[in-house]
C-alpha cells in the first residue's frame, strides 16, 4: 500500500460518484481527501493503518474510516462495490485526452459507450457527433485520442513507474537470499517511457527469491514463473520481470539486460574483435581462440575496462557513439543531481499551483537550493488562472519582500521573480516590454493554438526567442508523453534561433513532458545552447521532478557546464544581469 494508491482510490471514487450524479459536496470531499493524502508531510499510510487520522484537515470521518480500511486490509469494500456498478472498460475512457467525467457520463448514459473499442465504433458510426455538446470536431478529436492511446498501449511513463519500482527494488535488496539487485532495461537507461521493468538479482538460492517475488502483494497477476525467472503484472498492468543469477554472472547479466539491444550488438562485436564471445552470463574465449581467459567481473566497469573502454553510464547505452567515445577517452562527465544549485520554472497558488511563494521557497531551501525561480502563467492562460499586469506586479513586490526577509535572517537564498509568458499566436509576448523589464527573467512558452502548421509554429517560436527579454524557451514541443503528440515545429530551426539570441532551452522535468527530448541535446549543445532544468513544479513535492530531469539530461549527454542552473546564486545573478540580493 502506498500513498499513491490511497490517493488514486479516493480520486477514482470521486469519478465514480460523479458518474452516478451524486451530491457535488460529497464528490469534492473525496477530491480534497486525495489531495490531502498526496500532500501530507508525514507517513500517511502508517497513520491511516493505525487509524490515527482524526484531526487532519481535509479528511473527514467518513474518509478516515475508508482510508483506515484501505491501508490496513489493502482494499476498500465501498470502492469495490461502486466499481462493480460499472462495466470495467469504462475506466479506459477516463484516460483519454480531453474527456472529463461529464463527457464520459454523457457518452456512457446516452450512447452506452463502455469501453475504448465501443467508443471508437460509435465515433466511426458518427453517433458521437450527433450528441449535444460534442459535434463532428470533438468526435474527430476523440478518434485521434483513441488512435494515440492504441499506438502507446502497454507503455508507461518513467515518472509513473519510478515509485513502485524503487519500492520493489528496496524490498528485493532486503531479502536475506539476495546478494545484490538492480533494475536493468529501459528503466535503468532512463528512457522517458518503458514497456516493462527488468529486475536482476544475484543469489545462490534463485528459486526461493523467484517464489518470494511472485508471491508479494504487488504481484497482481503472475504471468510466468520458472526456477530462475518470474514475470508478474502490477495492479497498474505494468509487467515486472525478475531474473536471478549467480553472483559471478551478475555484472555481465546486468550489462546484457540493461541493453539497449543495439548497444549490446555493438559490444558483442567489440568482444568478438578481441577474441571473445559476450552473452547474458559471461565473457568467454571464442571457440578455438587464443585470447587469455578473462577474469570474473565484479562490476560492469571491470567488463568495460577489459574491453578497452571507459565506464559507460547506463543512460548513454543507445549505440549513439558512446562506445567509440569510451574507447577514445572522450565520454562526457555527466551532470549529477548534486550539481544543481537552483531552478527557474515553478508555479504558485497565484496561477495554477498548489503552494504559496513562501511554501515553495521553504521547500527549495530544504532541498539545499540557493535560488528558486517563480514563473506563474500570464494572463492569456486564463484556464490556468494566469496573472494580469497588476497581479504580477504585486507578486514581484511580494518576492522582493521575502528576499529582504531571507537576507535579514541570514538565509543564503533568493526567489527570482519571473513569468511563464505565453507566446501568442503571432509570436508576440503576453506582456509589454516595460513589465518584462521589471522581471528577473522570463520563460516563454506556447500554451494555445497548438495546431498551427509547422512553418507558422516555427516562425512564432523563433520570433519569441529572439525577444531580448526572453531568458529561456519552455517545453519546446508541448508533448504530453503517451497522451499528446508534440506540435509540428522545426526543432533545428528553433535551436538555431536560440543559439543566435543566447536564449536557453528548458528541459522540462515533469515526467509527462521531459521536453525538450533527450535526443536533441547533443545537437543543441554543439550549437552553443544552454539547458535549463526546470521542474515546472505546481506544488512543493514536484520539485523532486528535478531528479527525472537529471536522468534525461544525462541521457542527452549533458555535462555540468551545459546546464545553467548548476551556476551558484552569484553566477546566476551575473548571467541574468541582476544586482545581488533581489530586495529592491
Ligand atoms: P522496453 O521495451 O522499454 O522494455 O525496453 P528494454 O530495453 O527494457 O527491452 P527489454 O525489456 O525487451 O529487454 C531488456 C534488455 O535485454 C534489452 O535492453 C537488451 C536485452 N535484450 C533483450 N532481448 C535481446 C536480444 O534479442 N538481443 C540483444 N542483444 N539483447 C536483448
Ligand atoms: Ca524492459
Ligand atoms: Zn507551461
Amino acid at each position: 500500500m502506498t500513498r499513491e494508491t490511497l490517493a488514486e482510490t479516493l480520486e477514482e471514487i470521486a469519478l465514480l460518484l460523479e458518474l452516478k450524479g451524486e451530491n457535488p459536496f460529497k464528490i469534492r470531499a473525496y477530491r480534497t481527501g486525495a489531495e490531502t493524502v498526496s500532500q501530507y508531510p508525514g507517513d500517511i499510510v502508517a497513520i491511516a493503518r493505525e487509524d490515527k487520522l482524526s484531526g487532519i484537515k481535509g479528511i473527514g470521518d467518513a474518509l478516515r474510516q475508508k482510508l483506515h480500511e484501505l491501508a490496513s486490509t489493502g482494499s476498500l469494500g465501498f470502492h469495490e462495490k461502486l466499481k462493480a456498478e460499472f462495466p470495467p472498460g469504462l475506466f479506459e475512457l477516463f484516460d483519454l485526452q480531453g474527456l472529463g467525467p461529464k463527457k464520459v457520463k454523457a457518452l456512457y448514459e446516452q450512447l452506452g459507450a463502455d469501453s475504448l473499442a465501443g467508443l471508437k465504433a460509435l465515433c466511426e458510426a458518427g453517433e458521437v457527433a450527433k450528441l449535444p455538446g460534442f459535434g463532428a470536431k470533438s468526435q474527430e478529436k476523440i478518434l485521434e485520442a483513441i488512435a494515440f492511446r492504441e499506438a502507446n498501449a502497454d507503455r508507461f511513463r518513467l515518472g509513473d513507474v519510478a515509485g513502485p519500482v524503487e519500492e520493489i527494488l528496496a524490498a528485493l535488496r532486503q531479502h536475506p537470499d539476495c546478494l545484490r539487485a538492480e533494475v536493468a532495461g529501459s528503466y535503468r537507461r532512463a528512457k522517458e517511457t518503458v514497456h516493462d521493468v527488468d529486475f536482476l538479482a544475484a543469489t545462490s538460492r534463485p528459486e526461493s527469491l523467484v517464489d518470494w517475488f511472485a508471491g508479494q502483494p504487488w504481484a497482481a497477476r503472475v504471468i510466468a514463473k520458472g526456477p530462475t525467472k518470474a514475470s508478474v503484472n502490477l495492479a497498474s498492468g505494468l509487467q515486472c520481470d525478475l531474473r536471478a543469477v549467480g553472483n559471478a554472472e551478475f555484472a555481465c547479466a546486468l550489462a546484457y539486460f540493461t541493453g539497449s539491444k543495439e548497444h549490446n550488438v555493438a559490444m558483442r562485436g567489440r568482444a568478438l574483435e578481441r577474441g571473445y564471445t559476450l552473452n547474458e552470463y559471461r565473457l568467454s574465449v571464442r571457440e578455438g581462440g587464443e585470447a587469455t581467459e578473462p577474469p570474473v567481473f565484479e562490476s560492469e566497469a571491470e567488463l568495460h575496462r577489459f574491453l578497452g573502454l571507459d565506464y559507460i553510464a547506463p543512460e548513454l547505452r543507445e549505440n549513439a557513439g558512446e562506445i567509440e567515445a569510451a574507447a577514445g577517452g572522450d565520454l562526457p562527465r555527466l551532470l549529477e543531481l548534486e550539481n544543481l544549485r537552483g531552478t527557474f520554472h515553478n508555479h504558485t497558488v497565484a496561477s495554477d499551483g498548489r503552494n504559496t511563494l513562501e511554501e515553495m521557497a521553504e521547500a527549495a531551501i530544504e532541498l539545499g537550493l540557493q535560488y528558486l525561480g517563480i514563473a506563474d502563467h500570464s494572463k492569456s492562460s486564463f484556464q490556468a488562472n494566469g496573472l494580469d499586469e497588476e497581479r504580477l506586479r504585486a507578486q514581484i513586490a511580494e518576492i522582493r519582500a521575502l528576499n529582504r526577509r531571507f537576507r535579514e535572517e541570514g538565509t543564503k537564498f533568493r526567489l527570482l521573480a519571473g513569468s511563464e509568458v505565453d507566446i501568442l499566436k503571432d509570436g508576440s509576448l503576453d506582456f509589454d516590454d516595460g513589465l518584462l523589464g521589471e522581471l528577473d527573467y522570463v520563460v516563454a512558452s506556447v500554451h494555445n493554438a497548438m495546431t498551427l502548421p509547422e512553418a507558422a509554429m516555427t516562425e512564432r517560436i523563433v520570433h519569441a526567442v529572439g525577444h531580448p527579454r526572453v531568458t529561456m524557451l519552455g517545453h519546446l514541443t508541448g508533448r504530453l508523453l503517451l497522451e499528446r503528440e508534440p506540435y509540428a515545429v522545426d526543432i533545428p530551426a528553433v535551436i538555431e534561433a536560440c543559439a543566435e539570441s543566447g536564449t536557453a532551452i528548458e528541459l522540462n522535468c515533469n515526467p509527462w513532458r521531459l521536453d525538450l527530448d533527450w535526443r536533441w541535446w547533443r545537437h543543441a549543445v554543439a550549437k552553443g545552447v544552454k539547458c535549463a532544468l526546470n521542474p515546472d513544479a505546481h506544488r512543493t513535492s514536484q520539485l523532486d521532478y528535478l531528479a527525472f530531469g537529471v536522468r534525461l539530461a544525462r541521457k542527452g549527454w549533458l555535462r555540468r557546464e551545459d546546464v545553467v542552473n548548476t551556476l551558484d546564486l552569484a553566477g546566476v545573478e551575473e548571467w541574468l544581469g541582476l544586482p545581488p540580493g533581489g530586495c529592491e
